[in-house]
């Protein structure tokens, strides 16, 4: 059998760095064809150097001596640049892009790798909440070309498995509740950066932490789950699920409900991408059914959580109002880390974004980017 060729797109990231954990594991079936970073050469540097992949490459040109310094064989081709990262995207010798890029500019390089005919393993869930109208035509029911790893999505992939896609009544997405779960309204309003940082089961990026606190990351999911299944809105809700057992549900018509269930471990969801339908053997730690379990289950709170109706909104509204949403997101938490906003505000400009920016031209690639640029702009000064 030919080792499944991997191009790893955020390779130095939580996703990242776990899948080459899983090549680690499969060393007989996976190769690293390529990886890339955005800045960390260091840990790129100490990647290459294990895996000798054929290419990799670092977008901020500025670090590339450090990083063509720390290399220690010439096994590898070394790239700089946004526009190199398309181009390595569409190359012959790569079966699966792992997009594990953070926020919008994980979009382009979805669609490229997709229209170069490449499987794609998707973390980057900015690619379908901003672009899920041109995304839909290469989602043809049998997801296995657009492949989620999001841990939620995974599981109702899975619940899916040998399941008629019109039987289903409902898809229930979890959430953990994030660090905000039992804070006032009142608590919340005074949440520092340090409160927000403090995710309670899942260990991921800063962006996508705070988006879990805010639970905009569940309005996100609703979204990605729209597309990626081809479910309008009412057949998807969320319900908060503190313990991160249950990583969702699918309610059939006959009142059949499948769950997938584990403990939170980012490692299962994105083997299963590389391997579906298939199942490969993986190390981890199992629930323990002879110790007593709780698994609790409670309603998303919008009133605490504003967030999850902007994102609900904005896939009502349609057309630009998700690009929108996801810009003026990504500004407003990274204004929050720097400081320079308070938590409260994260909702407060999302919601003038979406209020303020509206586009009439037909949905592209090159006018979703146009929109995303306005938005991000107009988030920066209010
Ligand atoms: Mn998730």
């Amino acid at each position: 059998m030919n080792r499944q060729s991997l191009l790893i797109l955020g390779s130095t990231g939580s996703i990242g760095t776990q899948t080459l954990d899983i090549v680690r594991m499969h060393p007989d079936k996976l190769d690293v064809f390529g990886i890339t970073a955005h800045t960390n050469w260091k840990t790129l540097a100490e990647q290459i150097n294990e895996f000798r992949p054929s290419f990799a490459l670092l977008v901020d040109d500025s670090s590339f001596n450090n990083l063509r310094e720390s290399v220690t064989h010439d096994h590898t081709t070394l790239l700089c640049g946004q526009k190199e990262l398309e181009e390595l995207v569409k190359s012959d010798d790569a079966d699966t892009v792992i997009n594990s890029l953070v926020g919008f500019s994980g979009f382009r390089p979805t669609i490229t790798a997709l229209s170069a005919g490449k499987k794609v393993a998707l973390a980057n869930k900015e690619s379908l909440v901003v672009g899920g109208a041109l995304l839909a035509k290469y989602l043809n029911g049998n997801y296995d070309r657009l492949i989620p790893v999001d841990s939620e999505h995974s599981a109702i992939l899975q619940c899916l498995v040998g399941e008629d896609i019109r039987t289903i009544e409902k898809l229930i997405i979890t959430a953990s509740g994030g660090p905000f779960r039992t804070w006032s309204k009142h608590q919340i309003k005074k949440a520092t950066v340090r409160d927000a940082l403090r995710h309670p089961n899942w260990d991921m990026g800063s962006k996508i932490t705070i988006d879990s606190a805010t639970m905009m990351n569940k309005g996100l999911e609703v979204i990605e789950a729209h597309w990626l299944f081809g479910l309008p809105l009412d057949h998807i809700e969320a319900v908060v699920h503190p313990q991160s057992i249950v990583h969702s549900m699918v309610l059939f018509n006959d009142g059949s409900m499948k769950a997938q269930m584990g403990l939170p471990d980012m490692r299962l969801p994105i083997q299963y991408a590389l391997t579906f339908p298939d199942r490969w053997p993986l190390a981890s730690q199992h629930i323990d059914w002879t110790v007593k379990q709780q698994l609790t289950f409670e309603p998303v709170d919008p009133n605490r959580f504003p967030c999850y109706e902007l994102a609900l909104q904005a896939i009502d509204t349609g057309d630009y109002a998700p690009a929108v949403l996801n810009a003026s997101n990504e500004v407003a938490v990274e204004r929050f880390l720097k400081e320079e906003i308070s938590y409260i505000e994260i909702s407060e400009i999302v919601e003038k974004s979406l209020s303020h920016i509206t586009n009439s031209d037909t949905l592209s690639v090159e006018s979703l980017e146009a929109v995303d640029r306005e938005a991000r702009a107009y988030a920066r000064i209010i």
